[in-house]
């Protein structure tokens, strides 16, 4: 009963030393220069880029290999439109009386308010659903409920997998949790055992882009190396 696996030669390609340090290297400097950006160009996007960096964010490892993701690339205008405005409700709802001083202090650095012009300006929004559950006619046609495990890592290890491809694309980003994100679903028509995770802005930055003077922790603060021997 629990004995299906099939298994078969892992393709795998052993890299000498000097290029695994290149490799290693020049990925940290590219992902280093990454920034969420909240000012965007309206200039078009080639498609593909896009649609490359969903396929990318569709290789994430997760639980029980169930994929529990749906990514939904919004680029027309009418529902950008109509998600800016259904954004900026629940934003302003938030900022002016549901976030407790000490959240908005721990943003002040970031200089967010509830205005977001981004998500109409930004050529393309990518909306990333987690599926909670999965849903499968059974022989009957009826749906039926699968249970899901570990969705919400699994869909932030594909959300960094997705940025990542964005940013080496040459394209800014930004993540951004509009608070509660349930239109997004009434919006984009998604089903019951779909719940937004986050919405994604993809485009140009704005010519004039400004971003927060903040800094990433030193690795020292990040990384505890254990090695053996003491
Ligand atoms: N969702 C709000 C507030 C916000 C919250 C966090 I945590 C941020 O890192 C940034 C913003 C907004 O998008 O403005």
């Amino acid at each position: 009963m629990h004995n299906e696996a099939a298994f078969t030669p892992l393709a795998f390609e052993r890299l000498p030393p000097a290029e695994q340090l290149a490799q290693s290297r020049a990925f940290l400097a590219r992902m280093r220069s990454r920034r969420s950006v909240r000012q965007f160009s309206t200039e078009p996007v080639p498609l593909e880029l896009i649609e490359n960096a969903v396929a990318t964010a569709a290789t994430a490892p997760s639980g029980a290999n169930q994929q529990p993701w749906t990514f939904v690339v919004v680029a027309v205008p009418a529902l950008k439109q109509q998600i800016r405005a259904a954004a900026e409700a629940e934003e302003r709802e938030s900022y002016e009386h549901r976030m407790s001083e000490e959240w908005k202090a721990a943003l002040a650095p970031l200089g967010t308010d509830w205005h977001k012009p981004h998500l109409e300006d930004a050529p393309y929004l990518i909306v990333v659903f987690q599926q909670v559950y999965g849903l499968e006619a059974d022989a009957d046609g009826q749906p039926r409920k699968i249970k899901h495990y570990y969705t919400t890592e699994s869909v932030g290890i594909a959300v960094g997998l997705l940025l990542a491809s964005l940013h080496l694309a040459g394209l800014a980003t930004l993540t951004h949790t509009p608070s509660p994100m349930g239109f997004l679903s009434d919006v984009l028509e998604r089903p019951p055992n779909e719940r937004a995770y986050v919405v994604i802005p993809v485009g140009y930055p704005a010519a004039d882009a400004q971003v927060p003077v903040i800094a990433r922790k030193p690795l020292r603060d990040v990384l505890i190396v254990r090695t053996g021997g003491g």
